[in-house]
């Protein structure tokens, strides 16, 4: 079953039209902004949250970006594997990955050569979720179950996720 933050935290009525935007840092191609925005829609077609991408991350709600090792927040990302994404609590906004990991995107193997692989937009829905407000659930098809598969697509929100995003929003 779904779980929440302790609190229950999320992100506050009125402030439901949000705004995402890259770490300019990075190196984001059109394939990678695809994949973040097709994560997001799958959270908002079954919320009153939209989500809008900005190119402003000072401005912006929620703010992601892929960074190596330690990168200032206390959580040091660990290379090949291991953690591969985090985001915090809201209204944090803050969703970073591990750029260390060769990411699929689109189907493809990018970023390095592991035979490791982790689909992007798999990550991407359940980083969203947390940046939403949800914590792990204990349903094994949810994307909210913490568990992944190398090379392995769960994207679509089972009706579990779906259940728990609608009671925060
Ligand atoms: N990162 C963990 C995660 O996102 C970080 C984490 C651990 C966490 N406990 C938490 C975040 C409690 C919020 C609340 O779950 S991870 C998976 C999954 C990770 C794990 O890199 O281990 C996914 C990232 F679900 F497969 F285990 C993405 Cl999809
Ligand atoms: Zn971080
Ligand atoms: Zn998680």
């Amino acid at each position: 079953r779904y779980a929440f933050f302790p609190g229950e935290p999320r992100w506050p009525e009125g402030h439901y039209d949000l705004t995402y935007a890259f770490n300019p840092e990075g190196d984001i191609t059109d394939e990678i902004r695809g994949v973040f925005s097709r994560a997001f829609d799958r959270w908002s077609r079954v919320t009153p949250l939209t989500f809008e991408l900005s190119t402003s991350p000072y401005l912006a709600d929620i703010t992601i970006g892929f960074f190596n090792g330690d990168h200032g927040d206390g959580e040091p990302f660990d290379g090949i594997l291991g953690t591969l994404a985090h985001a915090f609590s809201p209204p944090s906004g803050r969703f970073h990955l591990d750029a260390a990991e060769s990411w699929v995107v689109d189907g493809d193997v990018t970023m390095s050569t592991s035979l490791a692989a982790i689909d992007l937009e798999s990550v991407a829905v359940h980083e969203i979720g947390h940046v939403l407000g949800l914590g792990h659930s204990s349903v094994v098809e949810s994307i909210m179950y913490p568990a992944i598969t190398s090379r392995t697509r769960k994207v679509e929100l089972h009706s579990d996720d779906i259940m728990g995003v609608q009671y925060l929003y």
